[in-house]
């Protein structure tokens, strides 16, 4: 089936900012859209999200010149290609230019497959895994937010929880759901006022010390009775600085990170720990690598920032032990696959990962699912930008696997 049409628009993502959608109409009349996220934290080594810089219009944020870079150059270069040629498709997609936007390349990248897939009368995840053998992924699930989420009232940006041992996701969730609500009523015990979420749904309380949210996460799981392990997004990239790891009122070195993570993780049951050191600090996360890359999951998103060159060094110099996943990081479909294969074939984790701005839409489901990664990260079980991810993947377990 031919690619004949394709248009964009600009539309708001979960923060009130804008952010694309693009849609496809193929020969046959089949017709498909594609949203993008966009990130808060996000790392420097990540493909050029195209913004206007027009100060009159959400404060420089407009995406209409990425609208536009769809419209004129992008959707022609891709008209009249066979829509099931995806590698082809986005090898034409970066051909016109990394200045086009990642957004920009993405959401056509998104929208042709989800089109190829209607057209070939698969749901999305059969279509994308191909040879693949899907996997229904693990949700890693924010409870409690710091860090540029939830107006930096703590460092670390992420304290989640990894359900383990329950046969489904159905019962995965409900168990989630009850450390949540927990973890709400602990908070409130302490005194915190929560009147809001934090920008993944999380809880975004002002505690004493990253520690104690740590604490009281494990608290809540206990209190609960659910079976959980603990994650972290540490997000370093966000407090370092000359001096150091800036926190808690003092600057520490990689090796009093370490220190400190490595005595948390049998304290709170720690089995995942994403971007424990900055994007650029390959020397402290080589050490890092080196003490606790044995014990627990040492996750890069900063640092691989969805780029095969940067997972391929990291990997030449045994840094870390897996990969975030996020499309907009790197801009096409096929790329994305090509760094997720490429972490698999070595033995590194991929976790497959929704961005802070999100959309209503569920590729990210489908993507997890097809690419057999095994993991998930939405952010918290509240608000329907990350529902419609979760609630993708409950109907993939309950009707379509
Ligand atoms: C992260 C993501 C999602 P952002 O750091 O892992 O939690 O945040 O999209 O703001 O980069
Ligand atoms: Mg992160």
């Amino acid at each position: 089936m031919k690619i004949q049409r394709v248009r964009a628009m600009e539309i708001l993502d979960s923060r009130g900012t804008p952010t694309l959608q693009a849609e496809i109409v193929l020969s046959n009349g089949v017709r498909a859209t594609a949203q993008v996220p966009s990130g808060a934290s996000t790392g420097r080594h990540e493909a050029l999200e195209l913004r206007d810089g027009d100060p009159n219009r959400y404060a420089g944020k407009g995406v209409l010149r990425a609208v536009g870079n769809i419209e004129n150059t992008l959707g022609p270069a891709v008209t009249g290609l066979d829509a099931s040629g995806q590698e082809a498709i986005d090898a034409r997609l970066l051909e016109q230019g990394s200045g086009m936007g990642a957004n920009a390349t993405l959401a056509v990248s998104c929208a042709v497959a989800r089109a190829a897939a209607q057209a070939a009368g698969f749901p999305l995840w059969k279509y994308l895994a191909g040879s693949r053998q899907p996997v229904l992924p693990v949700p890693m699930v924010n409870i409690i937010s710091g860090g540029l989420h939830a107006g930096r009232n703590l460092e670390f940006q992420d304290f989640l929880v990894i359900p383990r041992g329950y046969p489904d996701l159905q019962s995965s969730l409900e168990a989630v759901v009850r450390v949540h609500r927990t973890t709400g009523e602990l908070l409130a015990k302490r005194g915190c006022v929560l009147t809001g979420v934090a920008d993944e749904g999380g809880w975004g309380p002002h505690l004493n010390s990253n520690e104690e949210a740590a604490a009281i996460l494990r608290e809540a799981i206990t209190a609960s009775g659910a079976s959980m392990e603990i994650a972290l997004d540490v997000a370093a990239t966000h407090f370092f600085g000359e001096s150091g790891y800036r926190m808690e009122g003092r600057a520490r070195s990689a090796t009093e990170m370490a220190d400190l993570l490595e005595a948390w993780l049998p304290k709170y049951g720690i089995t995942s720990i994403e971007d424990a050191l900055a994007e650029d600090d390959w020397e402290g996360w080589k050490v890092l690598t080196r003490r606790l890359g044995s014990r627990v999951r040492l996750v890069g998103d900063d640092l691989f920032a969805t780029n095969p060159e940067r997972l391929n060094r990291g990997i030449q110099e045994q840094v870390a032990n897996a990969v975030l996943v996020k499309m907009n990081q790197i801009g096409t479909l096929s790329q994305t696959f090509d760094v997720i294969d490429r972490a698999k074939a070595v033995g590194y984790g991929a976790v497959i990962s929704a961005r802070s701005g999100e959309t209503e839409d569920s590729f990210l489901a489908d993507l997890a699912v097809a690419s057999g990664a095994g993991q998930i990260k939405i952010g918290s079980i509240t608000r329907s930008e990350r529902l419609a991810k979760y609630n993708r993947l409950l109907e993939i377990e309950k009707w379509e696997l």
